[in-house]
């Protein structure tokens, strides 16, 4: 191991170590996580192969395997609030409805949600209640997870939650307050989203604009099951918010673009493009960025991990990204199934289309300069460099 991987290891180990000493907030009839993975069939040693594959997602070292495995089984120890604002509850379900879940949900399930409004049991007054007793009972010990864009400033109020009709902006402040560390789930609560698109009606804000405080985004719409737990996982083990981008996205999870690891990369480079759905190019595989995918000027670990776990993810599926992880997508991404380039040569050159030099790089590289992912490969060779 190198010198620096010991010393994370040792911190890790030794938080985990203390926070094996606190109770764990689990009241559940599963018990642990071991009862909870024999009662839905999944052996010790699936279990250890997926702490090997999240280990790797995070971009530890294999040395650290037994370290996730130790985090995911103390889960039950830091309590999570996790906020619903304006949005389709999309991240939620990412996680929840999956037929069979993965390990990645019931670890989800495992962890100690405090408030979650679309799980939990309460409604009405005592949900409120809940809250109140959750931000005050673990003030300064929570974790805060924030799903959906946040009407502010004169809008404000075109969000309320609960009897008291208090506005969502005024909940997302006062469960800031006294977070723990604080996660932005979704690209609607990371940058507005659906909500902040044009002419953005009810002035949605990302969270980072409602708080001053820290806040790490994970963005997708919606986050894989991965990004959100290994978020967790990854600050259960170091108890510091992890390496980040310059849109705040953790950079072990945003830190390539789908472009790049993409399994129709081949028929990217050799030329062979689907030109439109369904046609032979499309029954062959071939790459979509004809048809509008927006994988190189995208930045999310989808072409690594897929969804479900690994069953599929959009290009897979036989649809483009349409850059769902990416600031203002609806707005600087669309129309999804047309060449970004288009658009950026129909501005420049008066209409001119995109579609019979896609196949140059040249045309790629042109695009991506002009939506300043170039900035963010600046940055994170920066980042890299200081390692
Ligand atoms: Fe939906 Fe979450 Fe999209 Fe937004 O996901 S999947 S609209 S990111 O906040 O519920
Ligand atoms: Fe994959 Fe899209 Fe890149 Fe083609 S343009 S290789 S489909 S990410
Ligand atoms: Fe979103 Fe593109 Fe992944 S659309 S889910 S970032 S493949």
């Amino acid at each position: 191991m190198f010198k620096k991987d010991n010393l994370a290891y040792n911190e890790a180990l030794k938080r985990l170590e203390e926070l094996e000493k606190l109770p764990t907030r689990i009241d559940k009839n599963s018990g642990n996580v071991k009862d909870m993975l024999d009662n839905n069939g999944i052996s010790r040693r699936d279990f250890m192969k997926w702490a090997a594959a999240m280990t790797a997602t995070l971009a530890l070292p294999s040395s650290f395997i037994p370290l996730t495995a130790k985090a995911a089984e103390l889960a039950g120890r830091i309590p999570v609030v996790w906020l619903h604002m304006a949005e389709c509850t999309g991240c939620s379900e990412s996680l929840l409805r999956s037929s069979t879940p993965s390990i990645d949900s019931l670890i989800f399930d495992y962890i100690s949600l405090e408030y979650h409004e679309t799980v939990m049991a309460a409604s009405g007054w005592q949900a409120e209640e809940n809250m109140q007793n959750a931000i005050r009972d673990y003030k300064g010990k929570y974790i805060l997870m924030v799903e959906g864009g946040i009407p502010s400033g004169g809008s404000e109020f075109y969000l309320t939650i609960g009897a008291h009709g208090a506005t969502g902006a005024h909940n997302a402040r006062e469960a800031a307050k006294d977070a723990l560390a604080i996660f932005a789930i979704g690209t609607c609560s990371s940058f507005g989203g659906v909500q902040a698109a044009n002419p953005n009606p009810t002035n949605a804000m990302p969270l980072s604009k409602i708080t001053n405080k820290p806040v790490i985004n994970v963005p997708g719409c919606p986050p894989s099951e991965k990004n959100i737990v290994g978020s967790v996982l990854h600050f259960i083990l170091f108890g510091t918010l992890p390496a980040i981008d310059a849109y705040n996205r953790p950079t072990w999870a945003y830190g390539h673009r789908i472009h790049d690891l993409c399994e129709r990369r081949g028929h990217f480079d050799a030329g062979e493009f689907v030109q439109s759905f369904g046609d032979e190019g499309a029954q062959n595989g071939y790459c979509l960025y004809k048809v509008g995918c927006k994988g190189p000027y995208t930045f999310n670990n989808c072409s690594r991990l897929g969804f479900n776990d690994h069953t599929s993810w959009p290009v897979r599926a036989g649809h483009g990204c349409i850059g769902c992880s990416e600031p203002n997508f609806w707005d600087t991404m669309s129309p999804f199934e047309e060449p970004l380039a288009n658009k950026l040569y129909a501005t420049k050159f008066d209409g001119l289309g995109a579609d019979k030099t896609a196949d140059t790089i040249g045309i790629v590289l042109l695009s991506a300069t002009a939506i300043g992912i170039a900035a963010h490969a600046a940055i994170s060779a920066v980042t890299k460099s200081k390692d």
